[in-house]
């Protein structure tokens, strides 16, 4: 699809400020895929849409998560993860995107999962990093994405981890699962 095309689409369903988000995570994405080797044009496109859903309301997106195989645990956690498996499904029902790809790179880029993909860590951590992005600890990150594609996803994960116990919220065990394997494959 064309970028053009993608971005139109998406703007239809984010406020101004979530679209400009999208941008950021965009330019973000193509250039970690351009320097780490992931598939630029894949990068492109899950970019534009990770977010695609994050707007739909919860009843839509909890039944959507019931009545389509999607893992029902994500209902015993916050409902703020549920805009990324819901988004792979609509952007492929809605917007006619049927890569494998680049839909895991949207289904993964809240709660990561083991053994991720060039293409999936990509998207995780342009969402982490763009430019609109102004919270603690995300100009160290930025700095380690330069050197080390898997130690930026590793500091991007704990500081998730850590802002979500600060704040008493559950933390989805996918989360745990992704940072764990992480660990365990840094040499
Ligand atoms: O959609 P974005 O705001 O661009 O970013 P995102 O999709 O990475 O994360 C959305 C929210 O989800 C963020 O405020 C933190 C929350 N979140 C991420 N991982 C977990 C989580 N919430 C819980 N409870 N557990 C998690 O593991
Ligand atoms: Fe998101
Ligand atoms: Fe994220
Ligand atoms: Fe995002």
């Amino acid at each position: 699809m064309e970028r053009q095309k993608a971005l139109d689409i998406v703007k239809l369903q984010l406020t101004e400020h979530r679209y400009q988000h999208t941008l950021g995570v965009m330019e973000t994405a193509i250039s970690l895929a351009e320097k780490y080797g992931a598939d630029v044009k894949k990068a492109e496109i899950a970019a534009i849409f990770h977010d695609y859903a994050k707007f739909r309301p919860k009843d839509e997106m909890k039944e959507i998560i019931m009545s389509q195989g999607l893992p029902q645990d994500l209902l015993l956690y916050n409902t703020e993860l549920w805009h990324a498996p819901v988004g792979a499904y609509l952007v492929e029902k809605e917007a006619g995107v049927s890569d494998n790809d680049v839909l895991d790179a949207i289904r993964y880029h809240t709660s990561g999962r083991p053994n991720m993909t060039l293409l999936e860590k990509v998207i995780y951590l342009a969402d982490y990093i763009e430019p609109g992005r102004h919270f603690p600890g995300v100009e160290e990150v930025r700095e380690i994405a330069n050197e080390n594609l898997e130690k930026a996803l590793i500091k991007a994960i704990q500081n998730t981890i850590l802002f979500l116990m600060k704040k008493n919220q559950t933390i989805y065990p996918e989360t745990f699962y992704t940072y764990n394997d992480l660990i365990q494959k840094l040499e």
